[in-house]
């Protein structure tokens, strides 16, 4: 799925800014062809801080807005493409239903060339935000009086995850032309020959477009391919790209019949290889360490939504401690962050939005539906970015469950089927089934979520040490694959100090994390570190949510450094 583009064959309208919004509780609601009244709201946001009695709201919500589109934009093709709507998104144009959509944080786009007028144009998107064990990730399973987290210790709002349940329509929504003979998709993968850098493209476009003209311009290096004779471009001294060099090339495509051109559209490529050998993770050929942090798209106010300053900010505040990668923990971020990841040279493993995933029958085949669509839009989506160099089907999974391996088996096929050249992932929690864990006799790389020292062994460091260790060993021993520690963490009240450390403090915090880094340090197999959480994020209230706030952050909410973050600086950065 291609990102819109502008440029003198394609236009580009953001429809940011103040809609109408009204809520309908009871989901009767029969708007479609708009409504009076209403409160504004910003979009793209989440609604639920931004209107005072929206907090913990999560049922049905009207959107709407009216916008004209440049006369000259009528007879072509025209598109609305929503980035992210959390989670049940139905939209009409003036009166007529043209899609739904299921699933936030992954873009939709619809054709309205029929439907669109000049003017007066009124956009009706009505969101459904509630949390259902059928959907994915789910919420709201009935409860298990068994367990005291389903039953006594339930959360408020009952998600089976760790963050707010926002709701929305959480990122941009812009309406585009393309030109009615259009390139539709483009994929391009990377090899490296020696010092040759070797770019496979291949174009989808429409029917009797003639043919495609390949540009590829960069570092000294113009060539010029016409795609019909060969969809491979073969760059000599290519300048790899990496996150100590992210570069990248230019390619432009061009569609001609005969000589006119009809369509362009370009896109960035980085050059470079991802590969697993044995229990190492290359880059180029060569051995990558990870160095990073799982994180949210969380900001007071903002709630889930689009804001591009923080996300500059996340990057500076990641390289500012030395991190080279982050998981987008734990659903797709917004595709600009992936964006901006290839231009600042960081790696990415790219998760889909399954987190809680769980196996009892009840809405079972509906969630396995909605992983399979989830893989296929994120691999569609984020195929192109050199900075994405493995996927991540879930997040914890509860999978002691028989019917997990062959669910999660099924999705890695799928995941392999679109995409052979990255490495595939399975995020997995050690309570549920530590290494005996059934993903990991399929995926290629064991991405392990440990707290020994925090939710067991708490208060005593050392002793959790030993058996992260252990464990780390064993599995190691077992499967021979490369270890990732996708998260490990400790929750710290900024501010709060203790001597000798303890549980909440920031000197807790900065010795946990230094005594785990110190000890991956020593473990050849173990190729990535990333710190559970950049920041510190709010999530759904429950006693062990103290104000409703996740505190693993090693910066404050508001990206302030705890006495941690220094202290990552001084293991993780490189001498400049
Ligand atoms: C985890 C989850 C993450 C939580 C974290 C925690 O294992 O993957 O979503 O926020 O633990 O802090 O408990």
């Amino acid at each position: 799925m291609l990102y819109p583009q502008s440029n003198s064959y394609r236009q580009i309208q953001d429809l940011s800014g103040f809609w109408n919004f009204r809520i309908d509780p009871d989901a009767s609601g029969a708007w479609s062809a708009g409504f009076e009244g209403g409160q504004p709201i910003a979009v793209p946001a989440s609604w639920n801080d931004q209107l005072n009695d929206l907090r913990d709201y999560l049922g049905v919500g009207w959107y709407q807005t009216t916008f004209s589109v440049p006369a000259g934009w009528l007879g072509q093709p025209i598109f609305i493409r929503f980035g992210s709507v959390n989670y049940l998104a139905e939209v009409w144009l003036n009166g007529t239903q043209i899609g739904q959509h299921e699933g936030g944080h992954l873009p939709f786009a619809f054709e309205i060339s029929s439907h669109v007028q000049a003017e007066a144009n009124v956009l009706v998107v009505r969101v459904d935000g509630e949390l259902a064990p059928d959907r994915v990730p789910p919420g709201n399973i009935p409860p298990d009086p068994k367990s005291p987290f389903g039953g006594f210790l339930r959360n408020f709002p009952a998600n089976a995850f760790d963050f707010f349940p926002y709701c929305g329509i959480q990122r941009p929504v812009q309406v585009y032309t393309v030109p009615q003979k259009a390139i539709q998709d483009v994929t391009v993968t990377t090899d490296i020959e020696g010092t040759t850098g070797v770019v496979q493209v291949a174009v989808e476009h429409s029917a009797d477009a003639g043919q495609v003209r390949a540009t590829l311009k960069g570092f000294g290096t113009e060539l010029v391919q016409d795609l019909d004779d060969s969809s491979t471009l073969r760059v000599e001294n290519a300048a790899l790209w990496s996150p100590d060099q992210p570069n990248l090339y230019d390619l432009t495509l061009e569609l001609l019949v005969g000589d006119t051109i009809i369509d362009r559209y370009t896109l960035p490529v980085g050059i470079r290889t991802i590969q697993v050998a044995g229990d190492q993770l290359l880059l180029n050929g060569e051995p990558v360490q990870l160095t990073g942090f799982g994180r949210h798209e969380d900001f007071p106010v903002m709630g889930r939504g689009y804001v591009p300053a923080v996300m500059i900010k996340d990057f500076e505040l990641m390289r500012w401690v030395g991190a080279n990668s982050f998981r987008t923990t734990h659903y797709p971020y917004a595709e600009e962050m992936m964006a901006l990841a290839d231009r600042l040279g960081f790696l990415v493993i790219d998760e889909t939005q399954a987190v809680g995933l769980y196996f009892a029958e009840h809405g079972l085949e509906r969630r396995r539906e909605l992983c399979h669509q989830f893989t296929r839009e994120l691999i569609a989506r984020d195929k192109n970015h050199p900075s994405v160099i493995m996927w991540s089907l879930a997040n914890e999974p509860f999978n002691n469950d028989e019917k997990a391996g062959p669910f999660f088996r099924e999705l890695y096929d799928l995941a392999k089927a679109l995409d052979p050249t990255r490495p595939v992932t399975v995020v997995n929690v050690g309570m549920i089934n530590g290494p005996d864990e059934p993903t990991f006799e399929f995926v290629d790389v064991l991405c392990m979520n440990r707290y020994y020292g925090w939710y067991s062994q708490g208060g005593n460091i050392d002793d959790g040490i030993e058996v992260l260790e252990a464990e780390l060993d064993a599995t190691h021993a077992k499967f021979g694959k490369p270890i990732i520690l996708s998260e490990f963490g400790a929750d710290t009240l900024p501010g709060w100090h203790a001597e000798p450390s303890e549980m909440f403090s920031e000197e807790y915090q900065t010795e946990f994390l230094t005594k785990t880094i110190n000890l991956l340090n020593q473990k050849s197999y173990v190729v990535g570190q990333h710190v559970w959480n950049l920041c510190d994020f709010k999530t759904s209230q429950a006693v062990f949510r103290t104000a409703a706030m996740n505190f693993k952050g090693v910066f404050t909410r508001d990206r302030r450094p705890k006495m941690a973050a220094h202290r990552l600086r001084e293991l993780w950065r490189k001498e400049e």
